[in-house]
């Protein structure tokens, strides 16, 4: 019998991704979808014709026991979130309840559907669970590159959400002896990434740019430097560590960074444009706290589960800036794009 997935955050950018990767696997797939009239949902329903959906919402702990005693999973990835960083400090509780106190009650899902008690833990043959961990946790950074045991200090209502959902994760682990991992990525990007997060910001902004339907661009901060790796390498890192023998936590990044400037150099470079003449810096666009530098370390990912990323950040940049090019001359919208490349 193939064996089940429940992923969370299937509307996303990393749920299509890891979607795809999980259907190739032989895998049977369900995607947790939450609302009455999500537009979201009929983009999946279009392009994941073969994954299964399940109504629920990370704010509401009975439709996830019903969702778990549903599909049955054997494995589940929880990458739902409130994930845009700025939206966490106008929205901090929901915030909380989203990102934090979701990975709460899809812990307790498993938890009550699988029968595990303090005293009767986990055995063999449990669902494995995936939580979507953050480099955002290690925020202003005690040490460079940051690995799994770099300290925390995360430096939005998002981050400090996210340590929440980490360490429970790790709590349940040892309290019930649950097969309960976190992935602790750095930024991972594509040609679906939200429109609002930086690389795609700057995609677009080039794209608009180059077809002659926006004559500027406005950024932040172009100081702050990431560790930019391309998306499907890092959904595949994710099933990765629930095959395990054991569930160990593990950073995936790239080990290199670059800053929001170099980004827009390249962005701009690769549609033969001088980023110089249109990017305005707005100082509105800065954060209240900003994540300064961030740098993985991925050794241990590397050394015992095998993953290597292998798209470039020149690589990536380049298939963002392609992919948005073809869209917004083919008459495509970003917000309702149904192609998906
Ligand atoms: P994304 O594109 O913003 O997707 C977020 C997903 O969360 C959407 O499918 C959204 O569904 C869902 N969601 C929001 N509120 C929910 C709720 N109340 N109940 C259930 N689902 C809800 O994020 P992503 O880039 O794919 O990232 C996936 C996960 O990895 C997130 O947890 C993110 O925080 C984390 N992460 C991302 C990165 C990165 O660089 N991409 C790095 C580290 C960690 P709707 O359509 O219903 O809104
Ligand atoms: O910002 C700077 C901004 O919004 C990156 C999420 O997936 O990765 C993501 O969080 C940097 C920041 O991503 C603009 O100040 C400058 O320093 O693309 P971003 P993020 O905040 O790093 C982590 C790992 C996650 O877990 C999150 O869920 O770019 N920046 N100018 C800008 N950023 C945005 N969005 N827009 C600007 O105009």
């Amino acid at each position: 019998m193939a064996r089940r997935a429940l992923i969370t955050g299937i509307t996303g950018q990393d749920g299509s991704y890891l979607a795809e990767h999980l259907l190739r696997e032989g895998y049977e797939v369900w995607g947790l979808v939450r609302g009455q009239a999500n537009p979201r949902v009929s983009r999946v329903r279009q392009l994941l014709q073969d994954v299964r959906l399940v109504r629920g919402d990370l704010l509401d702990q009975g439709s996830l026991i019903s969702a778990v005693e549903k599909v049955q999973p054997d494995e589940v990835y929880n990458l739902g979130a409130i994930s845009f960083v700025p939206m966490s400090w106008e929205q901090a509780e929901l915030t909380a309840e989203v990102t934090g106190m979701g990975v709460l009650r899809m812990l307790e899902a498993i938890r009550v559907c699988s029968g595990i008690t303090a005293s009767r833990g986990a055995g063999s043959g449990q669902i494995r669970f995936y939580q979507a961990s953050s480099s955002e946790m290690f925020g202003q950074v005690r040490e460079t590159p940051q690995n799994e045991r770099t300290p925390f200090h995360p430096r939005s209502p998002y981050g400090v959400a996210k340590t929440y959902g980490h360490f429970l994760t790790q709590n349940y682990r040892e309290s019930y002896g649950m097969y309960a991992v976190s992935g602790i990525l750095f930024n991972h990007e594509s040609p679906r990434r939200g429109a609002e997060f930086v690389t795609r910001k700057v995609s677009l902004g080039v794209a608009r740019i180059k077809l002659g339907l926006a004559d500027e661009l406005r950024l932040g901060n172009l100081e702050a430097r990431r560790d930019w790796g391309f998306a499907g390498d890092y959904a595949r890192a994710m099933h990765m560590m629930l095959q395990a023998a054991e569930p160990e936590d593990y950073v995936i990044g790239t080990g290199r960074t670059q800053s929001v400037r170099e980004l827009v150099e390249a962005a701009f470079g690769a549609a033969g444009l001088d980023w110089e003449r249109y990017v305005v810096c707005d100082q509105a666009l800065h954060r209240p706290a900003e994540v300064d530098l961030l740098c993985a370390d991925p050794k241990k990912a590397r050394t015992q589960l095998g993953w290597e990323p292998t798209v470039t950040f020149e690589e990536l940049v380049a298939m963002m800036v392609e992919a948005d090019l073809n869209l917004l001359a083919g008459g495509g919208d970003p917000h309702q794009d149904s192609s998906w490349p």
